[in-house]
């Protein structure tokens, strides 16, 4: 089938890099966001969300006039939601006195209708949004039917995930191998033909169910694997041993590839994606549910550490350095830094927050710090909350004078490797008890 014209719904951090790889390669690509600010700032031929070399691409694609911007679709040959799925922040569901999360489908709902008035015969309508399983069979092909043309006969469905990590999205979404799920064979082919515009890794076809059970059990194999790295990292301490030598140690056995303790998993995928399954088989996905309250209870082994070091809390000023969910990014979203500074607050402490991704974060209730040596000054401790390159570099006489205080708190054991008692630090890690 030839692709002469894309319509992208959602230009966030999938959908604007599809939308620009696809203009990029020639197709009409027009890129629908149903907020106004994101609609003006991509005109203005600015970006709203930061990925290393996304800038170029996007501005490339709009001044050749292939990308353009508008808040409703238009007709087109194919159809590509790509909006985001989270969870309710205060709707949950109970399983046997166990409280679950519930995915908030409604961004995926409103995309759907917003095609339906211009879907034709022939045309192709894809769901890359990571979704409960069933969700293109149950979800988005009852809506889309609603036009009165069938599904797979009509019209081709097909559920795609994006499996790209971000800061290497532009890489990996052509790079990577694609999963693309049919609602029948001719469903898939019709999408592996889509991709195939730009993807260079394999295109794997298969029904549109097993494709969404693929995208959340690779996010869930990693929630698990990080939740039982994290319980080692409390049992370590428990028995006096460094859970980093211990990880280390333990790795070289050449089928053991332990991940990394930390202060919790954030973003929008790892966190959320386990809940999918929780949510709609409770009883069957048990250990998918521990290991989500594992992670999810990992800030408070922060607090916790962070009393050993400083005793009561009440007062204590604290300069955290890090709020978004993981090294090098600027995303926020669901970051367990951010949660911890909540808690420490909680406790009474006085944080202010440094993250030089964004610095000017607005986030409710945290005291962000425009600069690194605003953040440091006069505090009693430093918390070192997220891995970012910038931090790494800091050697301990850098940061001896920039800060009074001498207790530091490392999460991410980041700072293990420098002799920090000769310039007066006292190091605390946490999965340390030494
Ligand atoms: N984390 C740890 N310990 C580790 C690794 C990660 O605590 O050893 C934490 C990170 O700090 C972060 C969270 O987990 O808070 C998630 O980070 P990540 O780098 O593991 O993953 P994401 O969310 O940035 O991207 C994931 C990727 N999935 C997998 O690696 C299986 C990516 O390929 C997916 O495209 C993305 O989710 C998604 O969109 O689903």
């Amino acid at each position: 089938m030839k692709f002469q014209k894309i319509c992208i719904l959602g230009l966030g951090y999938i959908g604007l890099p599809t939308a620009s790889m696809f203009a990029t390669r020639g197709v009409r690509v027009v890129g629908v966001d149903t907020n106004p600010s994101v609609v003006q700032t991509l005109k203005a031929g600015k970006l709203h969300i930061h990925e290393p070399g996304l800038g170029e691409v996007v501005e490339k694609a709009v001044k050749n006039g292939n990308l353009t911007v508008s808040p409703v679709p238009e007709p087109a040959d194919a159809f590509l939601i790509a909006v985001p799925t989270p969870f309710y922040e205060h709707e949950t569901g109970q399983y046997n006195g166990q409280t679950y999360k519930k995915a908030d489908m409604r961004a995926v709902i409103a995309a759907t209708e917003a095609i339906l008035p211009h879907l034709r015969p022939g045309n192709l309508v894809v769901l890359e949004s990571t979704s409960p399983p069933r969700t293109t069979v149950d979800l988005i092909v009852p809506i889309l039917e609603r036009s009165g043309l069938k599904a797979g006969i009509d019209f081709y469905v097909a559920y795609s995930p994006e499996r790209v990590l971000p800061g290497q999205i532009l890489r990996e979404l052509v790079e990577n191998a694609r999963v693309i799920g049919g609602l029948t064979p001719q469903s898939a082919q019709v999408g592996a033909d889509l991709y195939a515009i730009f993807v260079q890794g394999a295109i794997h076809q298969t029904d549109a169910t097993t494709a969404e059970m693929v995208k959340l059990m690779e996010n869930t194999y990693r929630d698990v694997n990080i939740a039982i790295a994290n319980e080692f990292s409390r049992l370590a301490e428990h028995f006096g041993v460094d859970v980093w030598e211990a990880i280390q140690l333990a790795s070289l056995h050449p089928r053991v590839k332990i991940l990394n303790p930390g202060p919790g998993v954030g973003g929008h995928c790892i966190s959320v994606d386990p809940w999918f399954f929780v949510e709609t088989a409770p009883a069957l996905a048990q250990l998918i549910l521990k290991a989500r309250q594992v992670n999810d209870a990992q800030p408070y082994e922060v607090v916790k550490k962070v009393k050993q070091a400083l005793g009561a809390l009440g007062g204590r000023k604290i300069a955290a350095l890090g709020l978004a969910y993981k090294p090098d990014v600027d995303d926020l979203r669901e970051s367990p830094a951010v949660e911890v500074v909540h808690l420490l607050q909680a406790e009474g402490a006085l944080v202010r927050a440094f993250e030089p991704f964004k610095p000017q974060a607005g986030l409710p209730g945290v005291d962000a710090a425009l600069t690194l040596e605003a953040a440091l000054a006069d505090a009693d401790a430093v918390l070192l909350l997220v891995g970012h390159s910038e931090f790494l570099r800091l050697s301990p006489e850098q940061l001896a004078a920039q800060t009074p205080a001498r207790v530091l708190v490392d999460c991410v054991n980041a700072l293990g490797g420098q002799d920090w008692t000769a310039a007066g630090f006292k190091l605390h890690r946490l999965g340390s008890s030494h």
